[in-house]
Order: C-alpha cells, then structure tokens, then sequence
C-alpha cells in the first residue's frame, strides 16, 4: 500500500506545476522610447537567427514563449515545437506563434508575463510595447531593448485607420502614440498592459513604416486567441498574478 501510495505520489509531482506568479517586474526596438533597464521586462526575448535579433518573443512560462508566425513561419528551428494555426500570409491574420523550448529557461534569467485571462477592456488603454527592432523607420536595429508607452485604439478607429476596413481583422488591435510605435524586428515581442501585474494584450505584427501618422502600429489581439492557447500551451506550468492584497 505503501509503495502505491509513494508512486502515486512521484506521479502527481511530476505531472503539477509548481505554482509560480507572473506579470511583476524584478527591480524592445522602438521608435521613441526609453532604454529598458535590466529585470525591468524580464519576460522581454529575441528571436536570432545566425546571431542577429530577427524578432521579440514573450515568455509565458519556463519553456514556453509567443511570437508572431510570421517569424517563425518556414524557418526551420532544430529542437523547438514551433505551433501555429490560420496564419494568412497575405493579411497577417492569426499571427502567433507558441515557442517550447527543449531546456527550461535558468529561473533566475526570466520572469514570464501573465495572459489575459478574459477578454479584455482595450480601447483607449495604455499599453507599453518592448523590443530591439529599429528605432527610426529607415534605421539599424538598437543594441539594447527599448519601451514606449503607447495607447491601444477602438476598433472603429483603428478600421478607420490608414490601412482600411478590409486589411484588419477581428484578430487585430492598432495601438500607437505621436513619434512612438514598434518598427522592424520588433515583430513577434510584446504589448503589454499594467493591471498592475504585466498581461501580455498583443505581439507586434505589422504596420505601414514606423510613428507615421495615421498608420498605427498592428498587433495580434491575444485575447481572440485564449480558447487556441488553452490547446496550444497544455504541456505549459503558466504563472498566475499575484493575489492583491
Ligand atoms: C516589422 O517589420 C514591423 N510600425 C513591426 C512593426 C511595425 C512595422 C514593421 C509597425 O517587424
């Protein structure tokens, strides 16, 4: 009995998360921000390919992260389960991606962010964007990660932006800020808004050049997705905000 006891108990350790608190800071490129100081993000990953930053990426838990398909998309990733569903290539639409990684990232090099867990109350919202993607339109890529506070759109104003009516879908959200937007290689990193624990609302997309004026940028709406990464992140242990006090 004992010894049933003892492997039914190995069992359940193996199979249980640990539990875990997601979205606190420990202490991105983009146009007009600020530098991210070390820990400030740490949930905050680039995408290299050949050791350059091809994307941002957003850890979820300790081997898990989300990016954009349009990343990962036909590039082969040796030891990495790369999922992704709809992704159209001529719109962008359903761009996400799960990343899991064969080893767990070192606990102390990473803190994931928390996922929406309903859908959520985004029009007008601040939102912060992180990269290390380009931080003028025509320019390299930044050595350092960088944020931006920028404001996340209705859907009517973002259906009445630049791209037209057609080009964004239910899936996307636009978000923006005079001079601040997400640029190349910004692509697959994210948006994330402070309720006060960090909740990952959208990953950087797309958009026509970068802060030009009525051309926000488009991001991934994350909450579309909830029912998706309930499937696609099943072998993750994810992390829950911390209890308010
Ligand atoms: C890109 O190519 C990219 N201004 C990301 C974001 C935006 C434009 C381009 C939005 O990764």
């Amino acid at each position: 009995m004992l010894r049933a006891l003892c492997i039914f108990a190995a069992a359940a350790a193996a199979s249980a998360c640990k539990p875990c608190t997601c979205g606190a800071a420990r202490g991105a490129r983009v146009v007009g921000g600020d530098a991210l100081s070390p820990g400030e993000f740490p949930w905050l990953a680039a995408l290299l390919r050949d050791d350059k930053v091809i994307c941002g990426a957003t850890v979820v838990a300790k081997d898990h992260l989300l990016t954009a398909t349009h990343c990962v998309h036909e590039i082969e990733v040796s030891r990495l389960t790369v999922l992704h569903p709809d992704f159209k290539r001529y719109n962008y639409d359903n761009d996400i991606a799960v990343l899991r990684l064969a080893e767990p990232l070192p606990d102390n090099l990473f803190r994931p962010a928390c996922l929406p867990d309903d859908e959520y109350r985004l029009s007008g919202a601040n939102a912060i964007v992180s990269g290390w993607g380009s931080t003028s339109e025509k320019g390299p890529a930044s050595h350092i990660p960088i944020k931006a506070e920028i404001q996340i759109w209705s859907e009517e104003e973002c259906a009445g932006a630049g791209y037209g009516r057609a080009k964004v879908t239910p899936n996307m959200l636009c978000a923006n800020a005079p001079g601040r937007d997400s640029c190349t290689g910004d692509s697959g990193g994210p948006l994330v808004v402070a309720n006060p624990y960090f909740t990952l609302v959208g990953i950087v997309s797309w958009g026509r050049g970068c802060a030009r004026q009525g051309y926000p940028g488009v991001y991934v709406r994350v909450d579309r997705f909830l029912p998706w990464l309930k499937v696609a992140l099943r072998h993750a242990c994810t992390c829950s905000p911390p209890l308010f006090p």
